[in-house]
């Protein structure tokens, strides 16, 4: 099976490395995908059982699971289910572990009434309580390392070039639009290579190597340049990249004029990014997944000029239902593109007024324990 999914990880990644960093937590993270890591987290040795990367100590998780003394604080993160073994050795601490079900984000309303409900355990003396990330006061938040604002802030023209030059990323042509695509399967990827093709201006699509940059590989076979991860046809060039450490795919979307993002933590930091960008949603069965993707839409474009509104909602529909993006919705976004930094700055702005998720964990916790 090819493991295309590194958002579970990703958050998870973020949010040990924001406890032990930004609130001096003693952090164990337990993976049973210790390959799939490595890919977001080169430092992270797959073959070893237990390291220590970045102040952070990593164990494996395996089908019999190791032998420990539970934590003070355990979190389960998007319903791994702890073992029962683990769960057998919390009944035996004296003190009852603070026990947190960390939830996938939405912007749905009733995220606010269900965040920090306990559930006791239906058979033993424990209870564990739901954290849900999200987007307004009253939710737990979204991850947002301390520092991020201003070391986004930081990354000036020369900061930009040299991580363009470290990954071999084309140097920027004159009017040259820089979209970095990441994506599902379902996106109509085909139809936005075509769009991209005919642009009025030139366009350099960034690629990470995966199931997309297959697709488009394909698509564009018989394109007249073709070398080593570039491809390009008429206005449009398609450069496939390696893909990147965590910290350095946030620096591609910093850089980037354009960012199709998708799933919950690449999408998260787009917004933190300011640039425009097109959120490809995680498809659920029986399509689940719109209620959350309009609910989101509705809160992200409220303070949007309406014109501005009803452009960005155009093309994530477009992309998230498979039909080609509509041409005219296309150039719409594009000529939008200043008004929408904008609001994106305000929401930015509004989003970072509120608590981030790991301060809001460790405050919760506290008052626990
Ligand atoms: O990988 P995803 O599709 O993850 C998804 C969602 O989280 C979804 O909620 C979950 O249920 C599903 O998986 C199974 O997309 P996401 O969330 O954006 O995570 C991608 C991670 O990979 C993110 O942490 C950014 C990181 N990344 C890199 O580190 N380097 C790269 O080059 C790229 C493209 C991404």
């Amino acid at each position: 099976m090819v493991v295309d999914n590194y958002g579970d990880i990703g958050v998870c990644w973020r949010l040990a490395k924001q406890l032990t960093w930004d609130h001096h937590q003693v952090v164990r993270l337990w993976i049973d995908d210790l390959v799939s890591f490595s890919r977001i987290a080169p430092d992270v040795n797959p073959g070893m059982q237990q390291q220590s990367v970045q102040g952070i100590k990593i164990c494996h998780w395996q089908p019999v699971f190791a032998e420990v003394e539970p934590a003070d604080v355990v979190i389960e993160a998007f319903a791994c289910e702890l073992p029962d073994a683990y769960i057998a050795a919390m009944l035996q601490k004296k003190k009852q572990p603070v026990w947190i079900n960390l939830e996938y984000l939405s912007a749905e309303p009733w995220v606010v009434q269900y965040h920090g409900l306990p559930s006791p355990h239906p058979r033993f003396p424990l209870s564990k309580t739901f954290f849900f990330p999200g987007f307004v006061p009253g939710t737990g938040g979204l991850l947002r390392e301390k520092h991020l604002i201003e070391h986004r802030e930081a990354f000036d023209a020369a900061a930009e070039q040299a991580f363009l030059q470290r990954h071999k990323i084309l140097e920027r042509r004159t009017h040259q639009l820089r979209i970095s695509l990441f994506c599902y399967d379902t996106a109509p990827v085909e139809g936005l290579i075509h769009l991209l093709s005919e642009s009025p201006v030139p366009v350099l699509l960034i690629v990470p190597q995966g199931k997309a940059a297959g697709r488009i590989a394909t698509l564009l076979c018989h394109a007249t340049a073709r070398t080593e991860g570039l491809i390009e046809q008429k206005q449009l060039t398609v450069q496939i990249i390696p893909f990147m450490a965590q910290a350095d795919y946030d620096r591609l979307l910093w850089s980037c004029d354009i960012n199709f993002v998708r799933g919950e933590d690449s999408f998260v930091r787009a917004q933190w990014a300011v640039h425009p960008f097109i959120w490809n949603i995680y498809p659920q069965a029986e399509g689940a997944h719109w209620k959350k993707l309009h609910a989101f839409l509705d809160l992200y474009t409220a303070h949007m000029p309406s014109e501005t509104a009803l452009a960005v909602r155009a093309v994530w529909l477009c992309w998230n239902d498979g039909n080609e993006i509509n041409k005219a919705a296309w150039m719409n976004f594009l000529e939008l593109r200043e008004s929408l930094t904008q609001c994106n700055k305000k929401w930015v702005q509004w989003l970072g007024e509120q608590a981030d998720l790991a301060s809001n964990l460790v405050q919760f916790t506290e008052n626990q324990l």
